[in-house]
């Protein structure tokens, strides 16, 4: 069976947590085989999001993204993007905390904006997330490490 990629998110809420967040993407049986850590920009975030323009939770979701860094995981396993969908957890945090308690967003998610994590729906929107953060060259958002100062 061969393994598909996804684009994972760890999200500002849940960066205090990102290497207990990490213990268990491992020990779920994925491969890392890129990691960023990253601060979006509003506009970044507008476009990654995009597909939510318009929508009530819109701006409230973009300013959190926005509030902090954000780790970017491609991760690896076969059928990745349905099993990391499954160990984050359902959008809700209330309803992972009752029906997925030992899910991501159960365990470190706050409420439905602050969830703690992000995962690709759909081998569509892997292609494009995968390329938003990762093969820079490829992509029109020219997301940067934070570790990388171009203005030196
Ligand atoms: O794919 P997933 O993240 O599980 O949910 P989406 O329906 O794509 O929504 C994206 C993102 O938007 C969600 O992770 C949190 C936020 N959000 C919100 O703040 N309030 C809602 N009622 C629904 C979604
Ligand atoms: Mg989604």
């Amino acid at each position: 069976q061969g393994k598909e990629q996804t684009l994972g998110l760890i999200k500002p809420n849940a960066y205090s947590k990102r290497a207990d967040i990490i213990g268990l993407i491992k020990k779920d049986g994925f491969t890392i085989a890129e990691q960023k850590e990253v601060t979006l920009t509003r506009n970044q975030v507008e476009n990654f999001y995009a597909e939510h323009r318009g929508k009530k939770f819109y701006d409230e979701l973009c300013t959190f993204m926005t509030s902090g860094p954000t780790i970017a995981l491609l991760l690896e396993k076969a059928d990745a993007i349905k099993e990391w969908r499954r160990v984050m957890g359902p959008t809700s945090v209330e309803t992972a905390k009752k029906e997925a308690p030992n899910s991501i967003r159960a365990l470190y998610g706050e409420n439905v904006t602050k969830n703690a994590a992000h995962g690709s729906d759909s081998p569509e929107s892997a292609k494009r997330e995968v390329g938003f953060f990762f093969h820079v060259e490829d992509t029109y958002a020219m997301i940067k490490p934070n570790a990388v100062s171009h203005k030196d």
